[in-house]
């Protein structure tokens, strides 16, 4: 069986991939586990400098016209109006002590990303600089590129480029544990990442928990530059900046990094119910892991000839935030258009589809926040402001756009999703994967 994971930057593709590598093949995954420690750290240091910058801001900033008042009216002996400071004059001095103690962060967070490579760079806003062509939302239809052929895409050194980072990690795990089991052997002396993140503990801590940090975190927006997971690496910076931390599966599937090229996964399933596999249905599953920004998706066009079964991730939370590598664009709508597009596809037209409407906990917790969808999507019109309503509304959305545009009749799967919670994601992903199976026997059987 072949699947292909499609959807935009950060809907989660890689995320559900891990679900099945933790579900299905659990001894290859412990030995995976591990490598994604410095992935996680990086996570995290980058959310801390990202913090401390918007701190270093507001310290350098001119005084606002407020805070300009109130000192003046101190210089004249009258005492400040201290809640009109942006930052309290007696917290200044504490807190660019603390900025300065988090400098090494810096270079941390230099060295992890040579080590993890390109995809360790989130994209940034490419619409300005590029070629119409290479920001296309779909530079993939058939229409566009007459012949399909995977001799003409640099796969090989795209995949090879990407699974470096996760290899060279396991290397060196593999060696610090021969280091370690040498009598009287100190930690590894290489690991200067944790040392510097044990170093730090207290001062991330104490960053992440000042309350007038936490004032210029919000009203800088800095969470939403920083990721959907940085909330969750911030909230345990003490169980994560220790010298004997180990991923658990959770901080993984929580952990990211952009997937770059077209990644391909060979998963010989060691846990499968045995139904009928008579051909290895159950057991062999190449799946395809795409990267999913703009500047990416032409290289998806040649996995489209042979594959069975096409998981669209569309992240719905997503419906007030614009695309990283173009701020034109509304993020819902671009899955949208992907949809359509994947949807028409005449080389997809024997697949079967799935589609997860995915990050169904952060859309949750913004429409319980009190964002109005309507600001940002016209046609929700004076629809119910609530999960239910909304998550209702996209799925016939999503279902109407695929009976409307695909080549044949096609039944429709659709399912809500936060693939963060691993325990819900395995439950829908056996019955996915239940059903692929059926149906693909049922067309086989038919046709012969
Ligand atoms: N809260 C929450 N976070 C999610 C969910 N799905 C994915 N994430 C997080 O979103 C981030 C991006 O997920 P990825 O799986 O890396 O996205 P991707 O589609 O592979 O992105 P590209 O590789 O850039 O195409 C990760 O930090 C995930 O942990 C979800 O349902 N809920
Ligand atoms: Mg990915």
């Amino acid at each position: 069986m072949k699947m292909l994971l499609l959807g935009q930057s950060e809907s989660g593709k890689s995320t559900t991939l891990k679900t099945m590598q933790m579900a299905y093949t659990p001894k290859a995954w412990a030995q995976e586990r591990a490598s994604w420690k410095a992935v996680i750290q990086l996570n995290l240091i980058r959310s801390i400098n990202t913090i401390v910058d918007a701190l270093a801001e507001e310290l350098s900033a001119p005084q606002s016209p407020a805070t300009r008042h109130s000192l003046h009216s101190s210089d004249e002996g009258h005492s400040p109006p201290t809640d009109q400071l942006l930052i309290p004059q007696d917290r200044r001095g504490p807190l660019m002590m603390l900025r300065m103690r988090l400098t090494p962060l810096r270079q941390v967070e230099t060295d992890l990303k040579m080590r993890l490579g390109a995809g360790a760079d989130e994209i940034v806003d490419a619409s300005l600089m590029s070629g119409v062509e290479a920001m296309m939302a779909t530079p993939f239809d058939d229409s566009t590129y007459p012949t399909p052929s995977r001799r003409f895409t640099p796969k090989e050194a795209v995949v090879r480029s990407h699974r470096a980072w996760k290899e060279r990690e396991k290397a060196r795990k593999e060696k610090d544990r021969a280091l370690t089991m040498r009598p009287n052997s100190p930690s590894d002396p290489r690991d200067t990442a944790t040392d510097v993140l044990v170093g730090c503990a207290d001062d991330m801590s104490a960053l992440w928990l000042d309350p007038v940090v936490r004032d210029i975190v919000r009203r800088r927006r800095v969470m939403s530059q920083l990721g959907d997971s940085a909330e969750y690496f911030l909230t345990c910076i003490s169980r994560i900046a220790t010298r004997d931390y180990k991923p658990s599966d959770n901080d993984v599937l929580r952990a990211r990094i952009r997937t770059l090229g077209v990644q391909e996964y060979n998963l010989t399933f060691e846990v499968y119910d045995s139904l009928d596999d008579t051909r290895g249905l159950a057991r062999e599953w190449a799946i395809y892991d795409v990267g999913g920004s703009r500047t990416s998706r032409a290289a998806w066009l040649p996995y489209f000839s042979d594959i069975n079964c096409i998981l669209f991730l569309a992240p719905i939370s997503a419906f007030d935030e614009r695309l990283a590598e173009d701020k034109r664009i509304n993020r819902l709508e671009d899955s949208f258009i992907l949809w359509l597009s994947i949807c028409k596809s005449e080389l997809l037209k024997g697949a079967i589809f799935i589609l997860f409407m995915n990050k169904c906990d952060l859309l949750e917790s913004k429409i319980n926040a009190g964002i109005q969808v309507s600001r940002y999507m016209t046609s929700y019109g004076s629809r119910p402001n609530d999960f239910a309503s909304f998550s209702s509304y996209l799925k016939t959305k999503f279902k109407d756009v695929q009976s409307a545009n695909s080549p044949e009749k096609r039944a429709f799967y659709g399912y809500m999703t936060s693939v963060v919670d691993y325990e819900a994601t395995a439950k829908t992903l056996a019955s996915v994967r239940d059903g692929i199976i059926q149906l693909h026997l049922r067309d086989a059987a038919f046709v012969g």
